[in-house]
């Protein structure tokens, strides 16, 4: 683990002497297993010995499938089954309700996987000479 003082994934200098200086947190009741800091009690002397772990849940996106009059209801079908692994019956419903109402949820990705959806449905469709459009939005 390399890091820069300051950083977010280490201990800051306030919490190591706050840690050395309470007898709780020295003992360990953080609930991390980074207990023996080797500052022998004195407030401030220790050794970063690991990051906090972080375990934040990433920012995912709806990608979406938007109507036209053009693209053959077949070829959105198919769109759906190969880069949404939709079975036939779960893609036609998909495709119906785009057809309906203008604009469906196809899935929802973390965002670089559903980047890469998008980037692929739009080039599928431009490939086949179909309008068919294709975005992603925060979810
Ligand atoms: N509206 C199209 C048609 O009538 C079918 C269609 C459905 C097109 C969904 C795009 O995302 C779409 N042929």
């Amino acid at each position: 683990m390399t890091g820069t003082f300051g950083s977010n994934d280490l201990m800051s200098v306030e919490e190591m002497e706050c840690k050395a200086t309470n007898p709780l947190l020295a003992a360990g009741e953080d609930g991390d297993d980074n207990d023996q800091h080797g500052g022998g009690g004195r407030p401030g002397v220790g050794t970063v010995v690991k990051a906090k772990p972080k375990t934040k849940k990433p920012a995912m996106y709806r990608v979406l499938l938007l109507n036209d009059d053009y693209t053959p209801m077949e070829f959105v079908v198919h769109v759906l089954e190969r880069f949404f692994n939709k079975s036939r019956e779960a893609a036609t419903e998909i495709m119906l309700h785009v057809h309906h109402r203008g604009v469906g949820v196809c899935g929802i990705f973390t965002y670089e996987i559903a980047e890469t959806k998008v980037s692929q449905v739009i080039d599928f469709a431009r490939r086949h000479q179909h309008p068919l459009q294709c975005t992603m939005e925060k979810e």
